[in-house]
């Protein structure tokens, strides 16, 4: 499986409960279906997984503490919170919990959608070189202005490898 092997590389560098729906998959429209999914920036990638609930809440239970963690200790990295858990690499847990949707950002872009997009607040939209595209949304705008922030860095960054 790729993705065991991509879990594996790198360390975990944000993490958060977004609602996503997948709009575009190689170029072909699909019809949206907005989930709340716990999304995983590792690297240049974007993981997803499914929301609260299911085979997978041991990992978001996990995810939600350690961002609290994180939010309250201002010294801990969200990369340190993540790997200490139980002692068991959180690329294990992905791994184990199979994520729904995997995204390389490299060559991509994301952007504030445009109001013809969704009628949503706060919604980025991320376009793969391959012919994805993602809406990212959350009511939280620092949470979102955050990830932006961090997207368009991660996308800048690599553009050209
Ligand atoms: O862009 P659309 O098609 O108006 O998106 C809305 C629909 O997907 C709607 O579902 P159904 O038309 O399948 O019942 C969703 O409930 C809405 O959330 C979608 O729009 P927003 O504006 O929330 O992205």
């Amino acid at each position: 499986d790729p993705n065991d092997k991509l879990l594996s590389l790198q360390p975990s560098e944000k993490c958060a409960s977004l609602n996503v729906t997948k709009i575009t998959e190689n170029g072909k429209k699909l019809r949206k279906n907005w989930t709340s999914s716990w999304t995983v920036l590792q690297g240049t990638h974007l993981l997803f997984t499914k929301g609260q609930g299911g085979s997978t809440s041991w990992v978001s239970d996990r995810i939600l503490f350690l961002n609290l963690y994180h939010s309250v200790s201002k010294q801990a990295t969200c990369v340190l919170t993540c790997l200490n858990v139980d002692s068991v690499p959180l690329s294990e847990q992905f791994s184990q919990s199979k994520p729904e949707i995997t995204v390389d950002l490299r060559g991509g872009s994301a952007e504030w959608a445009s109001k013809d997009k969704s009628s949503k607040k706060h919604v980025i939209e991320v376009k793969t070189r391959q012919g994805t595209e993602l809406l990212i949304q959350s009511e939280n705008d620092t949470l979102i202005n955050d990830w932006y922030r961090v997207l368009q860095d991660v996308i800048s960054t690599h553009a050209w490898e």
